[in-house]
């Protein structure tokens, strides 16, 4: 773990199953994990399967404050994944749930099994629509900034509003530890 939380955005996923409870249990197993507190989430969108034919998703997106390093929270996503049931037979194929961390901070990481932020952002409407909800000026690949991006109308119709943004539970989580200023009680106004 580092001592200070980094802001990442989360992408998520459900084609199979209950897929809305589905989203709202991904965020709440996020949630609970030790070293990731979920901050806000976009609203849910229904979008038509980017691969070979399979039903259609269900997508978000998540902010999270985390004291994780990269690789561990792929990690913790990977766990909450298997949590649910995830079973990983077709590369491109349906499934309960997908988590995929979008950016982290500023860092640009490209090692084996990890590349933040996420190499095929830029031409998914079903990440980066929810993605803008959240942060109108995201991290990108290739440092390209979203002013530059184009969704045609041909992506953007396939990604349709379905339902509001999942609920957010009390993280179990230690705040960031504020040493200089720091603030008396919960409520108490920042400095
Ligand atoms: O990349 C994540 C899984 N996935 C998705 C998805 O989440 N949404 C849509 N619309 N198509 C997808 N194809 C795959 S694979």
């Amino acid at each position: 773990m580092t001592g200070r939380p980094v802001r990442a955005f989360l992408g998520l996923g459900s084609n199979l199953g209950d897929r809305l409870a589905n989203v709202q249990q991904a965020v709440d197993r996020l949630a609970r994990t030790e070293g990731i507190r979920v901050v806000r989430a976009s609203r849910v969108y229904e979008t038509d399967p980017v691969g070979p034919p399979q039903p259609d998703y269900l997508n978000a997106v998540v902010e999270a404050e985390t004291v994780l390093r990269p690789r561990a929270l792929l990690e913790a996503c990977l766990e909450v994944e298997a949590a649910m049931g995830r079973v990983r037979a077709e590369r491109w194929g349906p499934r309960i749930v997908d988590l995929d961390v979008l950016t982290y901070g500023d860092e640009q990481i490209d090692e084996p099994g990890l590349t933040i932020p996420h190499p095929r952002m830029l031409d998914r409407a079903f990440v980066l629509v929810p993605l803008l909800e959240l942060e109108p000026d995201p991290r990108l690949p290739g440092g390209r900034r979203v002013a530059a991006v184009r969704l045609g109308p041909e992506a953007l119709g396939a990604i349709r509003p379905f339902a509001p943004p999942p609920s957010i539970p009390p993280s179990g989580v230690p705040r960031p530890h504020h040493s200089a200023g720091a603030r008396t009680r919960p409520d108490a106004p920042r400095s």
